[in-house]
């Protein structure tokens, strides 16, 4: 339903980005685009690069007093760095940095200087994604559905399970924000910060965790039907193409896989009282009154190991997933490499980076979840406007009792000629 490409060289005039498939109706406007990519932009052991931009999006297409039309909306984010390249000769690079795609792109194609590479891999192009995450998050937002993230850790660092579980999610978002690490155990984050003021000492670079977490979606979004319709796949597809992002979990996987079926899955029960309506309502945080239908005979869960996800189908529950970022592969302490111009061994030199990226990555984290999601609503709703998706988006078959009458008697498959099914 939905697509996007971005554009753009890192170093190059601007990065660009085509989104197609919006529907009509939504508001829109640069201003919804400017927090997102201001977050992005900021963290302790950021590099240098992030005070030079000061990342904007100009909507040049798809958007018309105020709004959507339907068509597809092109955004552009000018690199203010470009100002000092256009005119400079480029030295040459020829020792590839391990980590980074300066040889296999060499290799794919056929490059005669290692910058072609770095120019278009470059991390840079996240600022684009970014601005694409913003505008399905306005989307998303108007059915209730919010995202945010946080850091868990860095650099072997790590934030503390239980305080973490002590808080509500939107509470995590919100202390995220509070500090350039953004990780949401205050307790922890001096000892954060103080482990990447170390790896800058050690002219070295830092890796970590992030958590995205997607709240207020209705369960029934994705299918179980074929492997490129199951959510799961491609939300983790789409954390795992982000630069440096080499693992991703849905919930608590990689720990489930160490336990009993039974200590894993979220077992169902009916709302009765009022009480536990309410307990669940704040646990879960759900949001929207749509989402919570009227409450009768509803089917809830006490736990969420899965992560939000059943049969890569959503359950209504938060969605949650996590992604490990490497440690930023441009190092002030140089690694061994090879001088393809000589075939004599070399040490990399250093180019301007991030010692610590990973509370940006979070960002770049919520634009991609936030992409898969609007796609999978549009899937779910279809409507070319937003007027035609609202009433389908509150008929939607919630996990109620009510919406879910059984036959309840005994049926045949009815596969083979003659056979009918449940006469
Ligand atoms: C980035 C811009 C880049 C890098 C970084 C991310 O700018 P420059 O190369 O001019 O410093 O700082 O990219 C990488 C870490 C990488 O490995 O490519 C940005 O805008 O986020």
């Amino acid at each position: 339903m939905l697509r996007f490409l971005t554009a753009g060289e890192s170093h190059g005039p601007a990065l660009t980005a085509i989104l197609e498939g919006m529907p009509a109706g939504l508001p829109l406007s640069p201003h919804d685009l400017a927090q997102d990519l201001a977050r992005r932009q900021t963290a302790y052991g950021a590099g240098g690069r992030m005070k030079i931009e000061s990342d904007q999006a100009r909507i040049l297409s798809g958007v018309m007093a105020g709004q959507t039309t339907g068509a597809p909306i092109a955004l552009l984010i000018e690199n203010k760095d470009y100002a000092k390249w256009r005119e400079r000769d480029i030295d040459p690079m020829t020792t590839p940095r391990p980590g980074h795609a300066d040889l296999t792109g060499a290799v794919k194609y056929g490059y005669r200087d290692l910058r072609l590479s770095l120019e278009r891999a470059s991390a840079r192009e996240t600022a684009a994604r970014v601005a694409v995450g913003a505008v399905c998050k306005t989307l998303l937002a108007q059915f209730g559905v919010r995202i945010g993230s946080y850091v868990t850790m860095i650099g072997g660092v790590e934030a503390d399970r239980d305080r973490l579980e002590a808080l509500t999610y939107a509470r995590r978002f919100e202390l995220a924000e509070s500090n350039d690490l953004r990780c949401p155990d205050l307790a922890i984050v001096e000892a954060m910060r103080a482990r990447v003021w170390e790896c800058m000492q050690a002219r070295d670079t830092v890796g970590g965790v992030f958590e995205v977490v997607a709240l207020g979606l209705p369960p029934g979004l994705g299918s179980h039907v074929h492997f490129d319709r199951r959510l799961s796949g491609r939300l983790i597809g789409a954390l795992a193409s982000i630069h440096a992002i080499k693992g991703v979990e849905l919930g608590r996987a990689f720990e489930n896989a160490a336990k009993y079926g039974t200590e894993v899955h979220d077992e169902i029960f009916v709302e009765e009282e009022e009480t536990e309506r309410r307990e669940m309502r704040e646990r879960t945080e759900a949001g929207t009154e749509e989402n919570e239908g009227s409450g009768i005979g509803r089917l809830i869960r006490r736990t969420n190991r899965a992560g939000g996800l059943e049969g890569g189908i959503t359950t209504g529950e938060p969605l949650v997933l996590r992604a490990a970022m490497k440690p930023i592969s441009t190092t002030l302490n140089p690694l061994r490499s090879v001088d393809l111009a000589t075939g004599q061994p070399d040490r990399t030199t250093y180019e301007r980076s991030d010692f610590n990226a990973v509370p940006r990555a979070g960002v770049v984290g919520e634009a991609m979840v936030a992409y898969v999601l609007a796609d999978a609503l549009l899937e779910k709703l279809g409507g070319d406007s937003l007027a035609e998706m609202r009433p389908r988006f509150a008929a939607l078959r919630q996990a109620r009792l009510e919406d879910l009458p059984m036959d309840n008697e005994p049926w045949r498959f009815g596969f083979d000629q003659g056979e009918s099914g449940t006469d």
